[in-house]
């Protein structure tokens, strides 16, 4: 494990870093990772920012976004993961983590999802953060490095992602205190809001929606769910991508205790996304498939079943863990 502290002595005394988050990235995840590239930059360090999914349309407007690669091509003294302490999560090319890390390079992880084998030689893992971006924050004020308006919005749009625009039970004082001292550093939140909550191409509306139209509640158990196929995406003219934030919207359904979106992968897995809106621990039911996340908000990917098998697997696990409430 490792802390704050930790991080910030592996920064001072090393030279070379690759940095990276999760896989199917959102706001935190990229947001993190820019702050953080500036700040290496600042320090004179060499830095290489890596996604290997690349950044989602709705976080193009970031700066620094353009800089980010789809692999890396040098070697490094240190891997830096952000808001990601599972290996297998990480946005790298396997091969080239695999050589990195042959390399003997030190690997970092920053994070604040429940893992209980976080991966990395120091792991600054915090569930309590409600981003990383915060933790980010934390680390400029540390290393005493100055935040710039461009720092500012990258690390304001993490923690609004994460807090669902600042809706959510992790929407702390000290959350929204960081986010005021963000916004006097040069974050514009009513730009950030539009281009992160708001602003979407048609199709990915059309999608939400099917999504919408289709919604189910369970009464007795309190469990709302509903699903995309494939060809709703087709019809829609939507990507993989475009549901970024319809998951949230679910949260709305009167009479909800969980909510789940079902949507089929283009490999014809299906990706459950599950967010709590009682005291259901939702990352515990996500575990027992091979995934995770938060207690409110978590997913997992379920292959070899259909779209109904894996709707009635979840519900069924969903019913279990209420029983002990
Ligand atoms: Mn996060």
């Amino acid at each position: 494990m490792g802390s704050l502290k930790d991080v910030a002595k592996v920064i001072v005394e090393n030279h070379s870093f690759v940095i990276t988050c999760h896989i199917h990235p959102e706001g935190d995840g990229i947001g993190s990772m820019l702050a953080l590239m500036y700040m290496l930059n600042e320090l004179g360090k060499r830095c290489e920012a890596v996604c290997s999914d690349g950044v989602p349309t709705i976080l193009r407007f970031l700066p620094g976004s353009e800089h980010i690669k789809l692999d890396c091509e040098c070697e490094c003294d240190v891997i830096i993961a952000l808001d990601v302490s599972r290996k297998d999560r990480l946005a790298i090319p396997p091969s080239s983590l695999e050589r990195l890390i042959e390399g003997a390079c030190l690997t970092v992880c920053i994070d604040h999802h429940i893992v209980e084998q976080p991966f990395g030689d120091v792991a600054w893992v915090d569930k309590s953060m409600p981003a990383t971006g915060l933790m980010i924050y934390k680390l400029f004020k540390h290393m005493a490095v100055d935040v710039t308006p461009q720092v500012a919005t990258c690390l304001y749009t993490a923690i609004a992602t994460d807090t669902g625009a600042f809706r959510f039970e992790n929407t702390t004082h000290e959350c929204l205190s960081v986010a005021a001292e963000l916004v006097k550093s040069g974050a514009d939140p009513a730009l950030i809001a539009h281009y992160v909550f708001e602003r979407r191409h048609e199709g990915a509306l059309r999608l939400w929606g099917r999504a919408l139209a289709r919604i189910r509640l369970e009464r007795r158990s309190g469990i709302a769910w509903t699903w995309l196929k494939r060809k709703d995406f087709e019809a829609a003219g939507a990507n993989d991508e475009d549901t970024e934030g319809l998951d949230n919207l679910l949260r709305g359904v009167e009479g909800a205790k969980v909510v789940v979106l079902f949507r089929e992968l283009r490999d014809m897995s299906i990706k459950v996304s599950l967010r709590s809106l009682s005291e259901i621990d939702v990352a515990k039911v996500a575990g027992q498939f091979g995934g995770g996340g938060h207690i409110k908000s978590s997913g997992c990917i379920l292959k070899g079943v259909t779209l109904q098998e894996a709707i009635s697997l979840i519900k069924k696990a969903l019913r279990r863990e209420m029983r002990w409430h």
